[in-house]
């Protein structure tokens, strides 16, 4: 994906809630939840349009229950969530006057989105819509790069009857709809430009084929407080960083931190994968949110409900163990950002007003050493859980507690701390 090149705006008030909140939900769902091998199937096994269709027919999502997933998201500290309105199968969620490839016309028969979005509103969280620029079901869309069709020797013909006007003219109409349809929508996320890609002559596409710069406007002049990611091919409110974590904050060509969220998968999978168990431990996703945290990003941490609707139990109980640890130490990450210190090794620090937060990766053996911190600190307190001690500045008349003077370069605070973390 191209890389954006605006931060957040600083001075836009409206955009305030997506820093504070550091941790979103994503959600892949969709017709390829029925196979349940990848939200790319159609294209990675090349079925048919007209084949993969038929899935509309057995889309029954008896179990859906979006405010279950809402109430999962808020226990696990979650502020805002983003659900796929429509993925590259191009199935959508909701129900567009301009095609009859929706929930709606399915067994299921409703609007997915609109109860989405009153689930997750009726929760406290913000709603994001992700949207795709691609559409490989769409008889306007040309064949190319990742189309099911793409191998078909018919492709030159199919794609001499495509318009890619017709399609755009879709693409912006549909926006349109996502936009003045449920009230408002604080985060919009469409995916992805591949125009640096091409294959046996089939060429990607990129900002001239979606009519970025005019979609671009019409998000803003109907929702003039949204956010908007980076995936058009010109520049959007935050970077959007995909399954890795930055080392160090993003910053622009002029050097100023850019806003930016991570997204991420519990199993390398977005869509729901019946046979993928290679999930993350929840040490690791605190990891992860931590380490964005600290270098300035949020996390967007996807879940791929099953095509009955529901969370399986593995992504349920992902969430129930990010939610013990948020429970705890939401306070060190919602508000909180960069500390502009540097933390002891394999250690983070994040900062919230006038408190530092120190995140220990790997227990060090009863000292730790925080450099430049002496004096800076008058109290060190080890929360009962190894996975956070709170530097407080507080009142200098108060009693220093578990400070050691150690033989460090000076400005150097020394913790004496337990050779194992406590049981949580
Ligand atoms: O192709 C998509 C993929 O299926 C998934 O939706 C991710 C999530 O950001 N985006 C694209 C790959 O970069």
């Amino acid at each position: 994906m191209s890389a954006g090149t605006t931060a957040l705006p600083a001075g836009r008030p409206e955009h305030a809630w997506f820093a504070e909140a550091r941790l979103g939900l994503f959600v892949h769902w969709g017709l390829y939840a029925l196979p349940a091998r990848h939200e790319w199937v159609m294209s990675k096994e090349q079925i048919h349009p007209d084949t993969y269709e038929r899935y509309q027919r057995y889309f029954e999502a008896d179990r859906y229950d979006p405010r279950a997933w809402a109430r999962a998201a808020k226990a696990a500290g979650m502020r805002y969530a983003v659900l796929t309105t429509k993925h590259h199968d191009g199935f959508c969620l909701w129900d567009s006057a301009l095609t009859d490839y929706t929930t709606v016309h399915t067994p299921f028969g409703r609007d997915a989105v609109a109860e989405f979005v009153e689930a997750f509103r009726a929760e406290g969280l913000r709603v994001g819509f992700y949207h795709s620029l691609l559409d490989w079901h769409h008889p306007d869309f040309p064949v190319d790069v990742h189309h099911p069709l793409r191998d078909d020797p018919a492709a030159a013909e199919l794609n001499a009857q495509r318009s890619m006007e017709r399609y755009r003219a879709y693409l912006h109409g549909q926006v349109r709809e996502l936009l003045t349809g449920y009230g408002t929508v604080d985060y919009l996320f469409f995916d992805f430009s591949y125009g640096q890609d091409s294959y046996r002559g089939l060429p990607g596409k990129g900002a001239a084929d979606w009519g970025s710069e005019e979609l671009l406007a019409l998000v803003r002049e109907l929702q003039p407080g949204i956010v908007v990611n980076d995936r058009l091919e010109v520049p959007g409110d935050l970077v959007t960083p995909e399954q890795y974590q930055p080392s160090g904050p993003m910053l622009g060509a002029d050097g100023e931190p850019l806003a930016w969220e991570a997204c991420q998968t519990l199993n390398g999978s977005w869509g729901f994968d019946r046979d993928n168990h290679d999930y993350k431990s929840v040490p690791l996703l605190v990891r992860m949110l931590v380490d964005g945290v600290a270098n300035g990003g949020n996390l967007l941490l996807n879940v791929g409900p099953t095509g009955r609707g529901d969370l399986d139990p593995r992504a349920l109980a992902s969430l129930d163990g990010l939610a013990t640890w948020m429970d705890r130490h939401g306070r060190a990450v919602h508000g909180a950002g960069p500390s502009g210190g540097t933390p002891p090794p394999d250690c983070r620090y994040t900062r919230r007003g006038d408190r530092l937060y120190l995140h220990v990766f790997s227990w060090p053996l009863g000292h730790l050493h925080l450099p430049g911190m002496a004096g800076k600190v008058a109290y060190a307190q080890l929360l009962d859980d190894a996975s956070e001690i709170a530097l407080e500045e507080i009142a200098p008349d108060q009693q220093a507690q578990t400070l050691v003077p150690g033989g460090q370069p000076p400005g150097t605070l020394t913790l004496r701390l337990p050779t194992q973390p406590p049981a949580v």
